[in-house]
């Protein structure tokens, strides 16, 4: 291939992803910059409308906290989080969120996203928190307003189909980005006074239970491969909560959503033989410490319950779809046609759950003859995620909002401007940002405004470009091409261009990676164990894998991009195997057990387990950050 075209774009702010918090941040964005006179820049790896975790659309809104009605406060939903995460969460950042979704959700409505309504106009809950939405064009209706926002007030531009690869630096601030074209042959060079890093979490580091043909399907998006993390870690900043993975329960070998049938559905869970592993394994909670008493039962105990059933061979286990819809119908018992039209009514929900959200759902259904109202699914624990934005956790250490901080926690949580990692002009949000789980989309979408509004006041008071190297970008952009060059050397030296003595195809690589995790990092295979001496062992395999990372080969474009999607998701990898490693305690079964140390303890891990990266050295440095309360503890 010949050389690149390399175009240099300067701006203001450049948001990096184009999903819910990028988004958010575009929107908000638009109405800073024009006051003040800034450009900003949104550049995203696919196109918008239909990019990232949203792209197929979702069933439901799963953080409103409905603070206009007086329904909840915002203290009640940093209490749910707090014990979701088995104590740990940032309540700064978790409440700077909860205070702003309602407004996100709003806008969504008025831009035209449908929300279920009752027959009283109120919102149709899922759960406490979550809102029904008929979500199909989620994304497209979110992106729409992002897209008007930038575009029709003349602050911004879109580069799409542009794959950003990692970090400009002047010394401890961030200066911008380098990326290439995945449809031509050019190489972006952008810079920028402030930049936000929104690309989404991590998905296929391990091992998924899909293999073969059936890989390209997952619970989360595999298009989110770890890119804000490499980005973070790489800038140097801080990061948080890297072992706080999430392993989602879903509907078995399609990855359905469960959340609609436990809150909406009101079902149950059982194991083959028909017990309750919720009702049946209660005793187990007491185990886990405060956190086992508390209401709902925290995502990851709930997993363990049911996987401490299928390791005792009493799997698969099951939603009871068919039971639970009975007896929502059964109210109507005595009206054989109000049965039935309830009946009717339920069915189509059933099937909307998916259609709207995890299409491939749907399909498994119709395709091995499920109806849904007549048989159970299998449900099972997936893979590891990584995604901040959920009920993982992982993701940059940034600081709070600076009126929520009381005189305890100010000088730990804030430094400056929200949801600024510890790199100056490097913001975060969404699954990028860590510590502040239980987002979702609508949260998402609201800490990208957060953090928007605060980098465009970074820029107001820090209005310079920083300054770049030009002998340093160009040595970057020959790094990020070289897989291209290293096929095209090589090529001729096997007959199979997938099998060459001189290099490794990025899908080759990622097997390798997710092997390792999924053997010695507490995989499925590995029924989500591990201990000191395994992840010592897939650190050092983690070594020799980031040896190989200087191997790899592209035979066009979208091979390049494939080759650093893995190698983003290889430091994914070794932040989370470095960070179980230093948390000497099991904390959250469920999502991972340390069998070598299998108890809670309270007194010396209530903390977060932070790690750093040198950019300089490639030295890793482990911390232990406070756990702080801006609010009192929660009664429950
Ligand atoms: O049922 C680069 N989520 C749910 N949220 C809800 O509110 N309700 C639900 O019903 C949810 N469920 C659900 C959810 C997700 C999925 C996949 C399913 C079901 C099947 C979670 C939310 O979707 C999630 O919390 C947010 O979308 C997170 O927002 P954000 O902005 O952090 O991530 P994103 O939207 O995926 O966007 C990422 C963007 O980055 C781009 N990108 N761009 C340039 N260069 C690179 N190197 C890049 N790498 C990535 C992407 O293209 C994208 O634009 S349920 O299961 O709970
Ligand atoms: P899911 O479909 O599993 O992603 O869940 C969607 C939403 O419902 C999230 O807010 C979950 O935390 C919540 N949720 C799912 N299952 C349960 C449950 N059994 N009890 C309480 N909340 C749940």
């Amino acid at each position: 291939m010949p050389s690149p075209e390399v175009v240099t774009v300067e701006t203001d702010f450049l948001i990096l992803g184009g999903g819910m918090a990028a988004c958010g941040a575009a929107v908000e964005a638009a109405y800073w910059a024009k006051q003040n006179g800034l450009k900003v820049t949104l550049v995203d790896k696919a196109a918008v409308d239909r990019s990232g975790a949203v792209a197929m659309g979702l069933s439901a809104i799963n953080q409103y906290v409905g603070l206009r009605d007086g329904a909840n406060s915002v203290h009640d939903y940093v209490n749910y989080v707090r014990n979701d995460l088995m104590g740990v969460t940032r309540e700064d950042l978790v409440a700077n969120i909860a205070r702003h979704v309602d407004s996100s959700v709003h806008l969504f409505e008025k831009w035209g996203l449908p929300i279920w309504k009752d027959e009283g106009g109120k919102y149709v809950h899922e759960g406490r928190w979550q809102l029904m939405i008929n979500g199909e064009s989620y994304k497209v209706v979110v992106a729409e307003a992002a897209k008007n926002a930038l575009l029709q007030s003349g602050v911004g531009e879109i580069f799409e189909r542009i794959f950003i690869v990692g970090p400009l630096l002047d010394g401890d601030r961030c200066a911008g980005a380098l990326g290439f074209s995945v449809r031509e042959n050019k190489v972006y060079v952008f810079k920028a006074k402030a930049t936000l890093v929104a690309m989404g979490g991590a998905v296929h580091v391990f091992k998924p239970r899909s293999s073969g043909e059936g890989m390209g399907r997952a619970w989360y998006p595999l298009w989110n491969a770890g890119s804000s993390a490499y980005f973070t870690l790489k800038a140097g900043a801080e990061m948080t909560c890297q072992e706080v993975r999430f392993i989602p329960v879903r509907f078995k070998d399609a990855y359905g959503p469960v959340g609609a049938w436990f809150l909406l559905f009101k079902s149950r869970a059982t194991n083959a033989m028909g017990g309750n592993y919720m009702i049946e394994r209660q005793p187990e909670l007491e185990k886990w410490g405060p956190y086992g008493r508390v209401k709902p039962v925290p995502a990851n105990l709930r997993n363990y319950l049911g996987m401490l059933d299928v390791l005792e061979g009493k799997g698969p286990l099951y939603m009871r779809t068919e039971e639970a819809m009975k007896k929502l119908a059964d109210q109507y018992k005595d009206d054989p046609k109000a049965y039935q039209k309830k009946m009717k009514e339920l069915e189509s929900e059933a099937w909307e759950d998916f259609l709207d959200m995890t299409v491939s759902q749907a399909i498994l259904w119709a395709a091995t003859n499920v109806q849904p109202e007549d048989k159970s699914s299998e449900i099972a624990a997936a893979e590891p995620y990584f995604i901040g934005s959920h009920s993982g956790a992982s993701g940059a250490w940034v600081s709070g909002p600076e009126d929520i901080q009381t005189s305890k926690t100010k000088s730990d949580y804030f430094w400056g401007y929200a949801n600024m990692s510890t790199v100056k002009g490097l913001f975060c949000a969404g699954d990028a940002s860590g510590a502040s789980s239980h987002k979702f989309s609508s949260g998402s979408h609201a800490e990208g405004r957060i953090a928007a509004k605060a980098a465009i006041k970074y820029i107001v008071d820090n209005n310079n470009l920083p300054k770049t190297d030009q002998a340093e970008i160009d040595k970057a952009v020959a790094e990020m091409m070289k897989p291209l060059d290293t096929f095209t050397q090589n090529q001729n030296v096997s007959t199979d261009e997938d099998l060459n003595p001189n290099y490794i195809k990025p899908r080759a690589f990622m097997y390798r990676m997710q092997k390792i995790m999924d053997e010695y990092a507490g995989g499925v295979t590995a029924q989500f164990t591990t201990n000191k001496p395994m992840l010592e062992r897939a650190l050092e395999l983690l070594a020799f894998l980031k040896e190989d990372a200087e191997k790899l080969a592209a035979s066009n474009l979208h091979e390049l991009m494939r080759c650093w999607e893995n190698v983003h998701r290889m430091w994914q990898a070794e932040a989370h195997v470095r960070t179980m490693l230093f948390r000497n305690e099991t904390r959250w079964p469920g999502y991972y057990f340390r069998a070598d140390m299998p108890t809670l303890d309270e007194e010396n891990w209530h903390v977060f387990a932070n790690c750093r990266c040198d950019p300089k050295s490639g030295e890793w440095q482990m911390t232990k950050r406070p756990i702080l309360h801006v609010f009192e503890q929660p009664t429950a």
